[in-house]
């Protein structure tokens, strides 16, 4: 791959994240209405999702037409060009429709099968339009916030500052919850902001100390992923082959402690 490309693939992730979180601010100030519901009650979709996702579709064709496409809300595309785009186009979807500002859009170009662990991340761009924020990243160049180079954290005095959060299956919560019962030995404090981009975009921010979740989906995490290792953290997954794999973020002590905890809880 070469490094121009790595860096085009970049500023196109980072050009349409703008646009289409854009459309998203404007539909959310409209009035939202519910389209359908998915895995549950509380799996929803919105118009906007859906209208998001196909500009988003539409812009990525125009430019690039032969490489992959895998979003939440439409089918899949293989593509011939070895790069898959692999995009959510409202993450946290539910504050998006209560009208809480926690929202983003995620947008991540990877190489080789469309499968965590297989693929070989190349760009990645999460764009949060409530604050306006658009943090990137290019794989071997670093993420960014703007014109400001991101570093995970390195050390937590009074505890480590964690976020997770919770499936759309009532059915999983109990176990969720004993996890973060025992991940609390380590933390000074826990969030649920509710868009897995967003807290991993955090995590390598420095804004949390580290992330963890089952059950999240391939555009969940696709571009933040890329985000916390560009930024010098580790993202991996415990109990990768099971339905509900755990992710863990952090920097290199923290995703080390949260992994032997979550990975000893069983
Ligand atoms: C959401 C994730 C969040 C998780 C929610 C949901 P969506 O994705 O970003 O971390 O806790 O249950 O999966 O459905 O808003 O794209």
């Amino acid at each position: 791959m070469s490094r121009e490309l790595e860096h085009e693939l970049t500023d196109l992730a980072l050009r349409i994240a703008r646009e289409a979180g854009d459309l998203a601010r404007v539909r959310r100030a409209e009035g939202v209405h519910l389209a359908a519901t998915k895995s549950s009650l509380a799996d929803i979709v919105t118009d906007a999702d859906r209208e998001v996702e196909a500009l988003i579709r539409e812009r990525l064709r125009a430019v690039r037409p032969g490489d992959g496409f895998l979003g939440e809300e439409s089918d899949s595309e293989q593509g011939e060009s070895g790069i898959t785009w692999v995009v959510d186009p409202i993450d946290g979807t539910v504050n998006y429709a209560y009208g809480i500002p926690s929202y983003a859009v995620s947008i991540a170009a990877v190489q080789g099968r469309a499968e965590p662990g297989e693929w070989d991340a190349l760009a990645a761009a999460v764009y949060a339009p409530a604050s306006d924020e658009l943090f990137t990243a290019t794989r071997g160049h670093g993420a960014w916030l703007g014109g400001r180079r991101l570093s995970v954290t390195t050390e937590t005095p009074a505890g480590a500052l964690l976020a997770t959060g919770f499936g759309y299956d009532p059915a999983t919560h109990d176990g969720d919850l004993a996890t973060v019962r025992k991940v609390m030995t380590i933390a000074r404090d826990l969030r649920r902001a509710g868009a897995a981009s967003l807290d991993l975009a955090f995590v390598a921010a420095g804004r949390l100390d580290g992330y963890f979740e089952r059950g999240l989906k391939h555009w969940d995490h696709a571009a933040g992923a890329l985000l916390v290792s560009e930024a010098g953290g580790v993202v991996s997954f415990a109990d990768a082959r099971s339905s509900r794999p755990m992710l863990i973020a952090g920097g290199t002590e923290v995703h080390a402690r949260l992994r032997q905890i979550i990975e000893n809880e069983t």
